[in-house]
């Protein structure tokens, strides 16, 4: 039989939707039935595992799955000789510490002697002895934000990441210890060289699908005399590709800007006279 990579998913939850987007943006083709809990790809040799995120560090690990997608507080949290092949970028949240309105918050310090609540113990106890702070943990798997009202502990060190929670429940956020996003991860060694080739292989469509999304194509009209300080701006793979129209004195241009840039660009090239902007997302690409 020929080599096959095998990728554990979470089954259901913040990450599942999105780590399956990402692979089949990659133009890898798979079922979606929700009931299955290991499935084929149908046109790469990539095997889906569906699991609790809890459980996917240590089946990595162990060699039930080569590689997963986890929020890399899971990973860090459980602290496994697992490697991050790639940060995703999705599922944006931060740890952080919130207090009952009325605790006298004026830095890590003022958490000498509390007790915190948290599912994240190791990434918080790294933190404070880091601050030479030493507090008692009370360790949940869920519900965090409720301890502190059934009185149980005195603060909490919980996943933000709009803070709705922490207001609902009467807390206010003090201190972000740690910033997450869904991180890819592997062993360090993938034990074969087959499946280290299909990694690769995966590897460089995921970098193209993520190259893709941040940046969008770019196509307008414009007065011929202001093409040199809009190639300045914009830039390109190379530079702008420049066609003549058939109005006298007016060019197009078709370029590609970064996302973070986009807005400013785009201002600046209203200000230079472009006109008849249109911007389109990129489904992938390569350098
Ligand atoms: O069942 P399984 O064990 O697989 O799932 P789970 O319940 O353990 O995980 P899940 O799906 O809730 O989260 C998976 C991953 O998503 C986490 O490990 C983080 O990396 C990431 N993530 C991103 C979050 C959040 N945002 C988040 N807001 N994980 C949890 N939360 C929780 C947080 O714990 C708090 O209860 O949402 C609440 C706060 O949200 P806001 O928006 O009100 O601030
Ligand atoms: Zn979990």
């Amino acid at each position: 039989m020929s080599e096959i990579l095998r990728i554990a998913i979470q089954k259901k939850g913040r990450l599942s939707e999105k780590s399956l987007a990402i692979i089949s943006q990659c133009g890898i083709k798979f079922g979606s039935d929700e009931r299955v809990l290991k499935e084929r790809a149908t046109n790469f040799p990539l095997e889906f595992l569906y699991m609790r995120d809890d459980d996917i560090p240590a089946y990595i690990r162990d060699g039930v799955a080569d590689i997963g997608i986890v929020g890399r507080n899971e990973m860090d949290e459980q602290g496994l000789p697992l490697v991050v092949l790639r940060d995703l970028g999705f599922s944006k949240c931060r740890l952080s510490i919130a207090v009952p309105h009325d605790f006298p918050y004026s830095g890590l310090k003022s958490l000498e002697g509390a007790r915190i609540a948290t599912s994240y113990p190791n990434i918080l106890k790294g933190i404070l002895e880091e601050n030479t702070v030493s507090a008692s943990f009370v360790e949940v798997s869920g519900s965090v934000e409720l301890t502190p009202a059934v009185g149980i502990a005195d603060a909490i060190c919980d996943l933000v990441s709009t803070g709705a929670t922490l207001a609902m429940n009467g807390l206010r956020e003090v201190e972000t210890i740690y910033t997450s996003t869904a991180v890819m991860i592997g062993r360090p060694e993938m034990g074969s060289t087959a499946k280290e080739a299909i990694l690769e292989r995966l590897l460089l469509r995921i970098d193209a699908v993520m190259k893709a999304t941040s940046y969008k194509y770019i196509m307008f009209n414009l007065p011929v005399e202001h093409v040199q300080q809009v190639s300045a701006l914009i830039g390109g793979l190379k530079s702008p590709t420049v066609t003549p129209l058939l109005s006298e004195g007016w060019v197009s241009v078709q370029s590609v800007v970064g996302e973070d840039r986009f807005w400013d660009v785009f201002e600046q090239l209203k200000e230079l006279g472009a006109q008849g902007i249109l911007v389109t997302p990129i489904e992938k690409m390569t350098e």
